[in-house]
């Protein structure tokens, strides 16, 4: 249906002459990672040894996906690039506006109704400007594209932190914002700096009570929430050709929790059998003609430390189950020390609710294998003793594990269906009494747990971990119960225990679907209008940012010093703020309401320069937009963790704030911040960051001089007259200093149209 066979068959046609090329010019064996990029290299760039972590590269990438939440951002500012059709395939998926309540059905009617503005929006762009459009319902992106779009060996760029999920199946797929978005739809080269290389050696199998998510937990546990910064982690090994490909697409997407550029598995007999199981079996004989291509070189993996920038070994076989968190995804404990953990940091050991499924975790595999636990639940008479949610994460999914009675097997646990969309991952969880804001845990086999993010309960101690643990805690209700060791008590008084989970990789009976909700473009887009409305409070039209006025920027007020850890959920917080995404102006209401004040250790409460007094954050910036003063923001370390969010970058922007000044940035938040023409500049002393005062006012100097790799000098004036002086270092190449001095990346576009 969906997906773009004559595109692949060009890219396959040249991909093993341009890795041979590469492999004459690196003069030496390549990993995959490596090989796929330089496939994808734009005409322009030549085959020269690029340095890792070094050199801004330009590449084609194939495709290009949004999600509905980042999609609208995207598009309005597409709409302005002047283009009559994008200039490669791309899709629009509608699945982050639909709120859990009560269950799939009255969900996504609900969800219709309430965001009809905006589908219609994002309905009419995608056919005029030939973008496959994605019906609400239809599925998250990352599970819609794994299965209709991705292919080994291809490049793509989404609107969504968590595109590397395609890299299960071998190809090298890269979350952006918006504006990168834009470029490709428009037909420009897409441009990285060409990453780092961190090699995962799989061996052994999975066996028991441990899951694929329990690899990409242990690695979060082992790089933390900013090791793969700047990096393509490469899984290899017999371990990882044992894993089925949905199992693949979890690592690789949760390797968004890391900081990685993205991660990615070779092509394998498992990759096989998804390509044919989601009816693209010519995709997959088309692959098999250039197999060796899609799998970096043997000497590589027989000599990782050689060709890697770091390797990281794990076996399969002794994995444990991993739980990580709370509040943040590198908190990884191993399922035997857990218990001890919650007693001793005092974490609510009662687990209120369980949530499975997601973009990352709603294959049939997964929803098999924790369907197995709900049976034995059931079969053994236990009550669960949590709430349960169930996320399909496409309706092919979905439809397949309702045909096969996995569905009934979790309702009769108790279980609810939820939509299949982001619902509770994002803040779209209507979780009653949540405004009590009581201390409480969930455990979800989502990706992130960061604070306030499932339900606004700053207080909710959310954990993640594998759906087969999610649904055995669930059951049990207790967060100190290890369904690998102790039993349970069931409505007879007996006790008993789960075995181990068992499930099915793929679908017996096949994959299957009625309607998928797939809506293609009109062939002539040229007539199709996209009205919006001006007085709607969901879409606005955008403006055009101001150019640099080309003078140094003095007197900025310091508008928050923010402390700790400074997500995207932080600056631009989801949940309610969703309905505002199309809306630059309304949504800015909400930036950095979530960041701590480290002069008062308080959220959303800052001083106001100009009158002394203590304010809302955005209110305080709105004033100081007002009066024409411009202000700088300052953060601590991995700045912008998280989403692919550009509003994060744009709602600064739009308020007026002029620089970002931290101690390191997260990659996705520095380019956004890059192509709005803001300033994002890193303390080159990390202690720094402690001269700043509360009072300050701030010059920023040298910008007639802004150059590639040269530092720019940063002078905080103190309120009781004295000053330090410091040297601000960036990463800024020649193009994007274009893009601060025009204003924005978008304003050069337009002015070379
Ligand atoms: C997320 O998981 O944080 C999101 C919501 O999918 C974001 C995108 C967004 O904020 O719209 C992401 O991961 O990029
Ligand atoms: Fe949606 Fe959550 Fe996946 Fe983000 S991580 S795409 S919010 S399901």
């Amino acid at each position: 249906m969906a997906f773009d066979i004559e595109m692949i068959k060009a890219v396959y046609a040249n991909y093993p002459s341009r890795v041979a090329a590469a492999r004459k010019a690196v003069g030496r064996p390549l990993t995959l990672t490596e090989k796929i990029l330089y496939a994808h290299l734009t005409q322009g760039e030549a085959n020269s040894p690029f340095e890792r972590g070094v050199s801004y590269v330009e590449f084609n990438p194939d495709r290009v996906a949004m999600q509905d939440a980042t999609a609208q951002m995207a598009l309005l500012q597409f709409m302005q690039a002047g283009r009559e059709i994008v200039a490669v395939p791309s899709t629009v998926h509608c699945d982050h506006l639909i709120q859990a309540e009560t269950g799939a059905e009255a969900d996504l009617k609900k969800a219709n109704d309430k965001n009809k503005e905006v589908y219609d929006f994002l309905s009419s762009v995608s056919n005029k400007y030939g973008i496959g459009f994605w019906k609400p319902g239809a599925g998250i992106i990352h599970q819609v594209v794994l299965e209709n779009y991705s292919f080994p060996g291809g490049m793509m760029i989404g609107t969504d932190s968590h595109t590397p999920n395609a890299g299960g199946l071998g190809m090298i797929a890269i979350g952006v914002g918006g504006a990168d978005a834009c470029d490709v739809m428009a037909g420009l080269p897409w441009e990285l700096k060409f990453p780092k290389l961190i090699g995962v050696k799989l061996t052994g199998k999975l066996s028991g009570w441990t899951a694929a998510k329990d690899v990409i937990l242990k690695v979060a546990g082992i790089l933390t929430v900013k090791g793969g910064t700047g990096a393509v982690v490469e899984y290899f090994g017999d371990g990882a050709r044992s894993l089925s490909a949905t199992g693949k697409g979890t690592i690789c997407n949760m390797g968004a929790e890391i900081g990685a550029t993205t991660s990615i598995f070779g092509y394998d007999s498992k990759s096989e059998i998804y390509l044919r199981g989601t009816e693209r079996g010519d995709i997959a004989d088309m692959a098999n003609t250039i197999k060796d291509h899609l799998t970096g070189d043997e000497e590589v993996y027989a000599n990782p430390d050689k060709y890697f920038d770091q390797v990281i070994h794990i076996d399969l076989t002794t994995l444990e189950p991993h739980i990580n968190g709370p509040f943040t995804p590198d908190l990884a404990w191993p399922l035997s020390k857990f218990a001890a953990a919650v007693r001793e940091h005092g974490w609510p050991a009662k687990l209120e609710v369980g949530l499975i499924g997601s973009c990352t975790n709603s294959s049939y595999e997964d929803i098999s294998r924790a369907a197995s636990l709900a049976q034995q639940a059931v079969d053994k008479k236990l009550v669960a003793k949590s709430e349960f949610t169930i996320t399909p994460g496409s309706e092919q999914v979905r439809f397949t594990v309702q045909r096969d009675g996995f569905l009934d097997i979790f309702e009769n646990m108790g279980g609810v269906v939820l939509a299949n969309a982001c619902g509770p991952c994002i803040g779209q969880w209507a979780r009653h009494g949540a405004e009590k804001q009581e201390k409480n845990s969930i455990i979800t086999s989502f990706n992130r747990n960061f604070a306030k993010r499932a339900d606004g309960n700053p207080n909710t101690h959310s954990f993640v971990a594998s759906p087969e643990v999610v649904t055995a805690m669930a059951i049990a209700g207790d967060l100190t119960f290890n369904p690998m060791t102790d039993s349970l008590l069931n409505e007879e008084g007996q006790s008993v225990r789960l075995e181990e989970p068992s499930g099915l990789e793929m679908p017996t009976k096949g994959f299957a679907v009625e309607d998928a909700g797939y809506q293609a473009p009109a062939t002539d887009g040229s007539r199709v209008s996209v009205l919006v409305d001006p007085k709607s409070e969901r879409l606005q039209l955008l403006e055009p940012f101001k150019e640099w006025e080309g003078i140094d920027l003095k007197g900025l007020k310091l508008l928050i010093k923010a402390k700790g850890k400074c997500t995207t959920d932080h600056i631009s917080m989801a949940g309610p703020w969703l309905r505002f995404r199309g809306h630059l102006d309304n949504i800015s209401n909400n930036m950095l309401i979530g960041a701590q004040n480290a002069f008062n250790l308080e959220t959303n409460k800052v001083k106001n320069q100009l009158t002394g007094e203590y304010g809302e954050v955005p209110a305080v910036q709105r004033q100081y937009k007002q009066h024409g003063l411009g202000s700088i923001v300052v953060g601590d370390e991995n700045y912008g963790e998280g989403s692919s969010r550009e509003h994060a970058a744009m709602e600064p922007r739009f308020l007026g704030v002029r620089a970002i000044l931290v101690k390191s940035f997260a990659r996705i938040h520095e380019t956004n911040l890059k192509k709005q023409g803001m300033l994002a500049l890193t303390f080159a002393n990390p202690s720094e960051y402690d001269l700043i005062q509360e009072d300050d006012k701030i010059d920023i100097l040298d910008l007639a001089d802004f150059k590639p790799g040269k530092p720019l000098t940063v002078v905080f004036n103190h309120a009781d007259g004295t000053k330090n002086e410091i040297k601000v270092n960036h990463t800024y190449n020649e193009g994007q200093i274009g893009w601060f001095v025009a204003g924005s990346a978008l304003n050069l576009i337009k002015e070379e149209f």
